[in-house]
């Protein structure tokens, strides 16, 4: 209970309330294919008949924890919605998951329903979390698949009256290492992160048509496909297949207008751009978040489109982003300034403010916060009010912020401080480069020694020439001390299923 003004269910903001401000027939989720067309009117309607399902045959009640399992598809963003209005908790994973991983996520959430895409059941079932009730959709010819029932239930569903500090969702943090974390958000922290980074910063309009590689299960693809569109009456392509060159040839076919992907995808893109040509006019936003923008990725993808990225850094702790710039304010090899309604600062290891220009630790704090789920790193993200993101950062004295290193990936070689990513970053200029992972190693002599990691361009030979080139290259724009001394050449990089470089996964394979 609690006054009317407390109440607040973010799925009706997101979503009827958008009908009632631009009516049923504007569209709201495309797909790949050509009868993948969702009016909002649909979309409101198939949401609620989901949702007399969970309430009426499942018996979900208010609180409820459901997880969500499926590629990112027009159903599997209708089911968010739909436990959203049953007042329920949605529980986001990505379809990548492992069972060992699903029952950990299961566990510490204590999930009781899932729901899931029929093609992504079996680990789901194979994870056996005790009394889990899983409920599949997408299989047309199971009597009990979900949407069938929901064909037969009532059209219309009085959202539940939720408390605006409600959990809405939790969401797992994507575990660079260690037991993933749950991270709880309410329901007005949804309509925060649309109303600051994406109403101040994005601007989205009704016309636009957003497409984004990050899936719905996490939540950088969970606001690029799903908040932001909504809460601007805009359109979301959800595709299942969202490589790079998928995202371009559907941005060229579809006419996206707003992109939602990562640093490697768009150096990706540009190599398939260099092959091949798309029409990529309608564009008119470029987001980058999940790992440092290097500022040759921005030049080079300013000068191949025109577009200049809006670079981005979030956490799945804050929900979406909170600091960045957009258009004129842009400035290339920072990530921007705290977004309106956010405040940041670069702090020591005591939590003091450090002056600009040195490298301390972010601290930001805003209208969403950290709340792990019964965990103690609760205390160690915290402090003081303020959240501690695990990256080291500069505040430039115009008050721009610079990415120097995640915490945990500065190289402590010889005294020197050496930033891993700023070599990573050297070593991506090299035209012969695709992806570059640096990390530190245990030396005898030098504590540790710079190592580097490279994925190299199709055609180039890896070997004494090319290690020759590449030390010579990095030792021409960087002090030579930051100069890897060892290059080991490899076909892919470990990364999270979203994406996120696993630096620590190089250093176990070396036995550190
Ligand atoms: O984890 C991230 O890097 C991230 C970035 C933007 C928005 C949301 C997230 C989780």
């Amino acid at each position: 209970p609690g006054s009317a003004a407390d109440r607040l269910n973010c799925a009706v903001e997101l979503l009827d309330r958008t009908v009632d401000r631009f009516g049923p027939d504007r569209p709201a989720f495309r797909t790949a294919a050509p009868e993948g067309l969702w009016s909002y009117g649909e979309l409101r309607d198939r949401v609620d008949r989901i949702a007399h399902v969970l309430t009426a045959d499942l018996g979900v009640v208010p609180g409820n924890r459901v997880l969500l399992r499926g590629p990112t598809t027009p159903w599997l963003a209708a089911c968010w919605l739909a436990v959203l209005k049953a007042g329920a908790v949605a529980v986001t994973v990505l379809a990548q998951h492992r069972a060992g991983e699903l029952a950990v996520m299961c566990e510490i959430a204590r999930v009781g329903h899932a729901l899931c895409d029929v093609r992504a059941v079996d680990e789901l079932v194979a994870a056996e979390v005790p009394g889990l009730r899983i409920t599949t959709y997408g299989d047309a010819a199971a009597a009990d698949d979900l949407l069938r029932r929901a064909g037969r239930a009532p059209g219309r569903y009085e959202a539940v009256a939720t408390a605006a500090d409600d959990v809405a969702l939790i969401a797992f943090t994507s575990g660079t290492t260690g037991r993933p974390k749950g991270c709880m958000h309410f329901h007005r922290d949804v309509l925060a992160v649309a109303d600051t980074f994406a109403g101040q910063v994005l601007r989205p309009e009704p016309g636009d048509l957003f497409a984004s590689s990050s899936p719905l299960g996490f939540t950088f693809g969970l606001g690029g496909l799903l908040i932001f569109p909504l809460r601007a009456g805009a359109c979301a392509l959800l595709l299942e297949q969202a490589g790079p060159r998928q995202l371009l040839a559907a941005a060229a076919e579809h006419r996206v207008s707003v992109l939602f992907t990562a640093p490697t995808a768009y150096r990706l893109m540009l190599d398939e751009l260099a092959a091949r040509s798309y029409d990529l006019s309608s564009l008119r936003r470029c987001v980058s978040a999940g790992e440092n923008l290097p500022a040759g990725t921005w030049r080079a993808w300013r000068e191949r489109t025109g577009q200049r990225i809006v670079n981005g850094i979030g956490a799945t702790e804050l929900l979406h982003i909170f600091i960045s710039a957009a258009d004129g304010a842009i400035r290339p090899g920072t990530t921007g300034v705290p977004v309106p309604g956010w405040q940041a600062r670069v702090v020591d290891g005591a939590g003091a403010p450090v002056p600009d220009g040195e490298p301390g630790l972010l601290a930001v704090r805003g209208p969403v916060g950290c709340r792990y789920l019964a965990d103690p790193r609760q205390r160690e993200y915290v402090r003081d009010g303020w959240n501690l993101t695990g990256d080291t950062y500069v505040r430039e004295p115009d008050g721009y912020f610079r990415f120097v290193a995640r915490a945990d990936d500065m190289i402590i070689s010889s005294g020197h401080n050496i930033p891993g990513p700023q070599v990573e970053e050297a070593l991506l200029a090299h035209p012969d480069v695709v992806e570059a992972a640096v990390v530190g190693l245990p030396d005898e002599v030098r504590g540790r020694i710079v190592a580097a990691y490279v994925v190299l361009r199709g055609g180039v030979a890896p070997g004494e020439e090319t290690t020759k080139a590449l030390r010579e290259f990095v030792r021409s724009r960087l002090a030579p001390y930051k100069c890897p001394r060892v290059f080991v050449f490899v076909a892919a990089l470990p990364r999270t299923p979203t994406g996120k470089l696993q630096r620590f996964r190089l250093r176990e394979a070396e036995g550190d």
